[in-house]
């Protein structure tokens, strides 16, 4: 019998959020918060104005269960609550060299992390609420992320589109567990921290951020975005146009012109072994690649379409270079 069985009420266990947000950090979360499960209004996710202006690009998976995306109880049945984590990122050093790989993929990839971190959790409320179910989503999963921690007031959707924490800027991971039990007492969701700012907006050397027409939010128009481009894009050569300004895995201009993340501590150590890996990737063969980018987030693209980005000297990357022949 778990310590608080006895909280269920009509058969829905309420749990209590200052406990869950207590095991939270003790499992390593950086931050939690807890929403209702809802639905997202139109206004606040045009995710189907997004698609119909063809921003996602050839991410097909974007346009598949929209109606789960845009309300949780489609996704878990009976879902009452949604519980958001956060793990910041923000490295202590960047990598240096003409080869820049975006930070978050300079550790460990964040989904198996995240993932286990949140199945630690998840036995930690069971083991105090006897029957307490959920499920642990992280980023894969049709449910939008940051919509959930802004509503769990973990911070707001900044104008770059990425969730903002107001002491760790945007430089954190999102996961969430989408749970049938109710919570004593919710956050409310944070106040905007952007103002008229728009550094990240003038920073994007692509143009990719653009005020949505009809809905007033800004947007990342993928098929521009150099992080789209040099994960997703599976295309043999990148588009001409592309101005990636040596990013060859992810983009973190539109991040680094956040003064949030300036003044946010921080979060993560990037020790000198790693750095080297990183730093002599471009020289790898396709099993030293793999072998290195097995768990880590690098581990989504192929050799060839690393071997396109790298470009070996080709400006945007050549479709075909001597050593994939
Ligand atoms: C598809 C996707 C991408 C695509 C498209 C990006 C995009 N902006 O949509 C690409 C491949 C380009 C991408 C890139 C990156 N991604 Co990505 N991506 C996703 C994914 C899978 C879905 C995002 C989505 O739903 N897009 C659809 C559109 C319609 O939604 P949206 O942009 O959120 O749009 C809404 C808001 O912007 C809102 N809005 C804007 N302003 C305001 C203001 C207010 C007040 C309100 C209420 C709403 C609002 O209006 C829009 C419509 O509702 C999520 C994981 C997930 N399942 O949620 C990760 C995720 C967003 N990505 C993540 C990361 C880390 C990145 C990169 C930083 C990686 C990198 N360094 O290269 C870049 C950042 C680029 C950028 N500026 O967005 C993290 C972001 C963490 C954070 N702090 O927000 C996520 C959450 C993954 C995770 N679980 O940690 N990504
Ligand atoms: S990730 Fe890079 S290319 Fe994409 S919106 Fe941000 S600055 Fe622009
Ligand atoms: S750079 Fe300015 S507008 Fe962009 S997310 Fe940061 S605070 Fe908001």
């Amino acid at each position: 019998m778990g310590l608080m069985g006895n909280l269920k009420h009509n058969g829905t266990i309420t749990f209590s959020a200052a406990l869950v947000k207590s095991l939270a950090a003790d499992v390593g979360f950086t931050a939690c918060g807890i929403a209702r499960a809802e639905r997202l209004s139109d206004s606040e996710f045009p995710l189907r104005e997004w698609l119909s202006q063809g921003m996602h690009a050839d991410m097909g998976y974007m346009q598949r269960n929209a109606d789960m995306r845009q309300d949780p109880r489609l996704l878990v049945e009976g879902a009452r609550s949604v519980i958001s984590l956060l793990v910041a990122y923000k490295p202590d050093r960047r990598m240096e060299g003409p080869v820049h790989i975006a930070q978050y993929a300079y550790g460990t990839d964040y989904h198996e992390r995240l993932k286990q971190m949140l199945y630690s959790l998840m036995q930690r409320i069971a083991g105090a609420y006897e029957g307490f179910e959920g499920r642990p989503f992280v980023d894969t999963a049709p449910i939008s992320d940051r919509h959930w921690a802004a509503r769990a007031g973990l911070g707001w959707i900044g104008h770059n589109t990425l969730l903002v924490n107001p002491q760790w800027g945007s430089y954190c991971f999102i996961g969430e567990l989408v749970t049938t039990a109710e919570a004593d007492c919710y956050d409310s969701p944070s106040p905007d921290g952007c103002g008229d700012c728009r550094r990240c907006v003038d920073a994007c050397p692509n143009g990719a951020i653009v005020r949505m027409e009809g809905a007033g939010s800004f947007q990342v128009d993928a098929r521009r975005c150099t992080s789209y481009n040099t994960i997703e894009n599976r295309n043999p050569s990148l588009p001409p146009s592309l101005d990636r300004r040596g990013y060859s895995f992810g983009c973190d201009i539109c991040q680094l012109a956040c003064p949030y993340n300036e003044q946010a501590p921080a979060a993560t150590t990037l020790d000198d072994e790693r750095k080297q890996l990183l730093e002599q990737l471009p020289d790898a063969d396709k099993g030293a690649f793999r072998r290195f980018t097995k768990h880590s987030p690098l581990n989504r693209i192929t050799y060839e379409q690393w071997l396109r980005n790298i470009g070996r000297g080709e400006p945007n990357g050549g479709s075909k270079t001597k050593t994939e022949e």
